[in-house]
């Protein structure tokens, strides 16, 4: 058994457990990543799109930001489409100059990996069988594989930022947990596209056919999204098929036609409302989708992993500097409060947008009146671009 020693064993190499290793970097705290896919499989996973204002703030201030700067995408709205015309909410107009950058995940994961391999942190890839033991105690332990060879960390503290399927959240013993949750009776068809995108900002249409969503990872790639049946069966859907119900979903009553071309990769994303609390359990703190989930309609996932790992980087800092442990104890109400916020907003966007089976006619007119409220009134509007350019960051 090989044993090693760190300040912070950190499970799960996705947006949260980089991002919190290079905190911790930064603040001088050492920590292990250890993540069970491999290097390439990670930095391949086309997942969210949309960087809030903070989330832009926060790696630029980290030394992350430079390739960003240069591909990202800085967008000052987003239209909603719905009755075949398009309504523009201004994000700067309504929220003081903020807006929202469009960079994809899989490149922030690939610029947060070379910065841990820049800085020579230790992040292991492929590791196996991760079991977490002694948690509550003040020596917790990881017990993995790597190489086929055993090993054991021990560390201070724990931080699972393993996903929505990782281990950490079920390592906390039973009765501790308090879950809320919620399912919707529709999922997303996601693809990645080899075309420009037809619009210069993302255009969500709500239609009777469904929802569509249009957005982009680069002026040559097209991401688009279109809401299909929780269990939907991509061999259902040949390409001239997305393509059909993208063209009827996104059209306007202008003649616009969206330009169609390969279609790269194609995946099915199941749409739930989760959340646990507390997100912390004696050393082991949960942070991202290993503690919530929203679904992507508001764009927050990504986001909120970003927020949890800043608030928890800064309390390990405040611990190792000062000795002060109340950022720690407050962790999880810190975080809590911004993700039910976006826990809010996420089940308000998709409940607006997306056509519910089996609802009511009442319920169908009455969500076309509140598209028409929300992109007719600046007071509508301005609650909306707040919510989607993100709320500040903790200062
Ligand atoms: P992640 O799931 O990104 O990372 C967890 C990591 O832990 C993974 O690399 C995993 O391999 C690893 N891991 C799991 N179990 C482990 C174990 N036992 N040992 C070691 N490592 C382990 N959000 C949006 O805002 N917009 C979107 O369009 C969008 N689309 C999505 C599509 C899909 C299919 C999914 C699943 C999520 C999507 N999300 C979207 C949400 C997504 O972006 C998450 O919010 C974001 O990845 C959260 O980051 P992490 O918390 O780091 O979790
Ligand atoms: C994306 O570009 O992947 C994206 C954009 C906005 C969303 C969800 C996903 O609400």
């Amino acid at each position: 058994m090989r044993k090693l020693r760190t300040q912070v064993g950190i499970i799960g190499a996705g947006p949260a457990g980089l991002l919190l290793a290079h905190l911790l970097h930064l603040a001088g705290i050492e920590s292990v990543v250890l993540e069970s896919c491999t290097r390439e499989y990670v930095e391949a996973r086309i997942r969210a799109g949309v960087l809030e204002q903070g989330t832009v703030d926060l790696l630029n201030a980290s030394g992350l930001g430079e390739r960003m700067q240069r591909e990202g995408l800085v967008h000052s709205g987003i239209e909603i489409r719905f009755d075949g015309n398009g309504h523009r909410i201004d994000f700067p107009s309504l929220t003081g100059g903020r807006r929202i950058t469009v960079y994809g995940q899989h490149e922030v994961v690939k610029d947060l990996i070379a910065a841990r391999l820049r800085y020579g942190g230790e992040l292991l890839f492929s590791v196996g069988d991760v079991t977490l033991h002694d948690i509550e105690s003040s020596r917790p332990v990881v017990r993995y594989t790597y190489a086929s060879e055993p090993c054991e960390l021990s560390c201070d503290f724990i931080a699972g930022c393993d996903g929505f399927h990782g281990i950490s959240r079920s390592s906390i013993p039973a009765g501790v947990l308090t879950t809320y949750e919620r399912s919707y009776p529709f999922a997303w068809l996601g693809i990645l596209a080899q075309v420009a995108p037809s619009s210069e900002e993302l255009i969500y249409a709500h239609h009777e056919r469904g929802f569509a969503l249009l957005s982009m990872r680069s002026p040559q790639i097209s991401r688009m999204y279109l809401q299909c049946e929780p269990e939907e069966n991509l061999a259902n859907w040949p390409d001239d098929r997305i393509w059909g119900e993208l063209q009827l979903r996104l059209h306007d009553n202008h003649g616009s036609k969206l330009k169609e071309g390969p279609i790269l990769q194609k995946s099915v994303t199941g749409m739930r409302s989760f959340v646990v609390e507390p997100m912390q359990f004696g050393r082991l703190f949960l942070a991202g989708d290993a503690a919530h989930i929203v679904p992507p309609t508001g764009a927050k996932g990504m986001n909120l992993a970003v927020a949890d790992v800043q608030i928890l980087s800064r309390a390990m800092e405040a611990l190792y500097r000062e000795g002060s442990q109340e950022l720690l104890n407050a962790y999880s109400s810190n975080c809590l409060r911004r993700v039910w916020q976006a826990q809010r907003f996420s089940a308000w966007m998709t409940l607006l947008l997306h056509r519910v089976p089996g609802q009511s006619a009442f319920d169908a007119r009455r969500q076309l009146v509140e598209l028409a409220y929300v992109t007719s009134s600046k007071a509508a509007a301005a609650a909306l671009a707040e919510n989607y350019v993100g709320m500040e960051y903790p200062a």
